[in-house]
């Protein structure tokens, strides 16, 4: 009895030094290991098999990480119009992308400024990144008043504004500066795209691609991530001055467009824009001749003065007019946040790569990004 008893004990002792023996051994093949058939680390096998799958977002495969003075497969910046006194926030924002996505690619930045930049404003941008940063300051025909605008009627329309920065002369200048100059700064000559950023917005997610490469390789004109619906006050006559503009010039309106972005079924403005503080666009389109025909339609109406006509909706308008859908990518794996809006992943493809809560990316419900998924 007594021996059986010390029998089973022993075979218990036996079984778990097996066990043990075993457990390692396939630690170690894990870690170390070699398949015998092909001497390929399991690990590596893997990390290849992961890596093989098709990144969300395009032909990431394989993206090679640029150095900050090699020549990038694309001539795109990171561009800036900013304030002096905006540098904390401008720093919040690059030191975001940088730690998201240009430590990788090493893109260079542009900042713009209708004043100079101040030394402090200039090395507290340079200490986050070992991209190359330009400073440049606006030409002055390009910030202000052109000369048929009635200076009396726009400072009554900032009188009597009841909308947000409807009082605002600079934010005025801003607008029409976006919408019609930023393209043909100097600094910009150069660049086939630019990605606009702006102090204070956030990157909630890791980006492990090129977008200006995804763009150009894909023939894609214009890059967005949230389309809101433009406030009414603000943009009062604009729908009626754009079919103005292409009652005119119908030979500039191609067959397919996506004007059924912004044109409701019984012909009114759906007032649908994308929120133009990300964008990522070919400036080719900006600098076409189609464009700047629109710009200066509007420009001589004077409406960014008498209302207070956005970049936004005026870069929208001429993206329904002279674009196709297949144009015209929705970015909707880049988490990104500037006050008031956000957009968060859902999730399904950028699992593991964000921090907001896409419970939070009510900006993906906005029915002007439902419409942009819903029109040919
Ligand atoms: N240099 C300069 N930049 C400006 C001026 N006004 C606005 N900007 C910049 O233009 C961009 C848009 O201006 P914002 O004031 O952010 O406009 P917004 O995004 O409609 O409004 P917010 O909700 O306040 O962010 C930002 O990058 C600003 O830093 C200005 O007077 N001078
Ligand atoms: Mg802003």
């Amino acid at each position: 009895m007594l021996g059986s008893r010390r029998a089973i004990a022993i075979f218990k002792f036996l079984g778990v030094i097996v066990s043990f023996v075993l457990l390692v051994h396939i630690g170690v093949l894990l870690i170390t290991g070699r398949n015998n058939t092909s001497g390929q680390s399991i690990f590596d096998a893997w990390t290849n098999m992961l890596s093989q799958q098709k990144k969300y977002g395009g032909n990431s495969e394989g993206a090679p990480q640029y150095s900050p003075e090699g020549i990038k497969p694309v001539r795109g910046a990171l561009v800036a119009l900013v304030r002096n006194q905006e540098l904390y926030g401008m720093r919040k924002t690059v030191r975001e992308l940088e730690d998201r996505w240009n430590h990788k690619y090493n893109y260079p930045y542009i900042f713009l400024n209708n004043k100079p930049f101040t030394e402090k404003f200039k090395q507290g941008i340079r200490d986050l990144t070992k991209a190359k940063v330009e400073f440049g300051v606006l030409d002055k025909k390009t910030w202000g008043y052109p000369e048929w605008v009635d200076q009396i009627k726009a400072k009554e329309e900032r009188d009597s504004a009841q909308y947000i920065k409807g009082h605002s002369e600079s934010y005025r200048f801003m607008c029409r500066f976006q919408s019609g100059f930023v393209h043909k700064h100097p600094l910009l000559a150069d660049l086939e795209f630019y990605w606009r950023i702006e102090p204070d917005v956030n990157y909630y997610c890791d980006i492990d691609y090129d977008p200006f490469l995804f763009m150009k390789t894909n023939g894609l004109k214009y890059g967005w991530n949230i389309a809101p619906t433009e406030y009414e006050p603000t943009v009062r006559t604009l729908w009626n001055t754009t079919q103005e503009f292409m009652k005119k010039n119908p030979q500039m309106i191609p067959d397919k467009n996506m004007i059924d972005w912004v044109r409701n079924s019984d012909g009114s403005y759906t007032r649908c824009h994308f929120w133009s503080n990300f964008e990522i666009v070919d400036l080719s389109f900006y600098r076409s001749a189609e464009y700047q025909a629109y710009f200066d339609h509007l420009d001589k109406s004077g409406g960014f003065f008498y209302e207070r006509w956005g970049d936004a909706p005026v870069h929208s308008l001429a993206v329904a007019m002279f674009l196709k859908k297949s144009q015209v990518h929705y970015f909707d794996d880049i988490g990104y946040r500037h006050p008031a809006m956000a957009h968060c992943p859902d999730g399904s493809k950028e699992r593991g790569k964000c921090i907001c809560d896409p419970d939070d990316g009510w900006a993906h419900g906005f029915s002007c990004a439902k419409r942009f998924r819903s029109i040919s």
